[in-house]
């Protein structure tokens, strides 16, 4: 299988986040990604190419232009502050309860557009998630050119950040804008089943009155963990969308076979939908290590995940999200990978 996948995507690097009432270094780190290329290069999987240079339309099409134009800014608007530490928010309008205005100021700006303070931007973080996106669309135009699967290498990660807003260490919504590539390429139906620990909550916000795309995500009951405010089973889509959001939140401390059985569920529904290519939106931080989640999958469950969804026997591309116990995300990413490939 191919990797896609840019050094530009380590230019994100050195952040600050809260965590538990202080100030830490993100988890979201660059060592997250080189542990996987490495484990690539060890077992063997297959080339990691570089990304094509790609537009930014269908971006601006999944978020708000003005919102693409914020992230695309913010770094610059803070250095013009006088500021030279991580950016991040301490103010956010309650959105609903305010008027709809058009702040200038960059604090202003980075509460409007944000759900959190996870998701701060540093000197290169724009560029790295130019290059996430573009690794994104070039793994999509692999699919579009007939690869069975093909897995984009995204970091910073994509599923929490929604139409105009940033989140969960997540800026732009690569799953969606691959999504959107293979609708625009004429697939008429695509499904986006996120096996993330925390819940796809920009992609489930993008799709929700959309019945072009089906989302299906198994993620931690939002009641115990980020993004708290999405991810309930009762929401299930709107409009046009009704009936093709699938939520299985799960309980603290679901092992294998509780997730395996949500698993073979979530892949009942998709046979039903019949897509024409499925986006994996690949976190394993439902790994038993994982320093910020409680769910209990451990090494030998990945390569099963991957068997699995070989079976749907459908073309997959798999794009990275989360997974933070660094020393064993390549063993991890790599298994479901491997599992894959081997079971097809
Ligand atoms: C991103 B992904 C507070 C703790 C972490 C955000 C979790 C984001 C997870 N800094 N809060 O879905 O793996
Ligand atoms: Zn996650």
């Amino acid at each position: 299988m191919k990797t896609i996948f840019s050094l530009k995507q380590l230019k994100h690097q050195g952040q600050f986040e809260f965590y538990n009432g202080a100030v830490v270094e993100g988890y979201e780190n660059i060592s997250r990604a080189t542990f996987i290329t490495s484990r690539i290069e060890e077992v063997r999987l297959g080339p990691v190419l570089d990304p094509r240079p790609q537009s930014l339309d269908i971006a601006k099409r999944i978020h708000s232009t003005a919102y693409i134009d914020f992230i695309a800014s913010a770094w610059r608007l803070w250095g013009e502050a006088g500021r030279t530490g991580t950016a991040l928010p301490y103010a956010w309008a309650a959105r609903g309860r305010y008027k709809d205005i058009a702040p200038d100021s960059i604090d202003a700006l980075l509460g409007l557009y944000s759900i959190d303070a996870s998701t701060g931007f540093v000197e290169g973080t724009w560029e790295a998630v130019k290059a996430s996106h573009d690794s994104a669309l070039t793994a999509a135009d692999l699919i579009i050119e007939g690869e069975q699967a093909c897995f984009a290498l995204c970091r910073p990660p994509g599923h929490h950040a929604g139409t105009d807003f940033n989140g969960g260490y997540c800026f732009v919504n690569n799953a969606a804008v691959a999504a959107q590539r293979l609708l625009d390429a004429g697939a008429s139906r695509v499904t986006i089943l996120d096996i993330d620990y925390h819940h796809g909550n920009g992609t489930q916000e993008i799709f929700y009155t959309r019945g072009d795309v089906q989302v299906v995500s198994l993620h931690a009951d939002p009641r115990n963990d980020y993004p708290f405010f999405a991810g309930y089973a009762d929401e299930r889509g709107s409009g046009s969308g009704e009936g093709f959001n699938l939520n299985i939140p799960l309980p603290d401390g679901t092992d294998w076979t509780q997730w395996e059985r949500a698993l073979e569920f979530a892949l009942g529904s998709i046979r039903q939908f019949g897509p024409d290519v499925v986006v994996i939106s690949l976190g394993v931080d439902t790994f038993e290590g994982d320093p910020i989640s409680r769910f209990r999958l451990s090494h030998g469950h990945f390569p099963l995940i991957g068997a699995h969804l070989a079976a749907l026997g459908m073309k997959t591309l798999f794009v990275l999200e989360g997974g933070y116990a660094v020393e064993d995300i390549g063993i991890n990413v790599v298994g479901v990978l491997s599992g894959y490939e081997d079971a097809i």
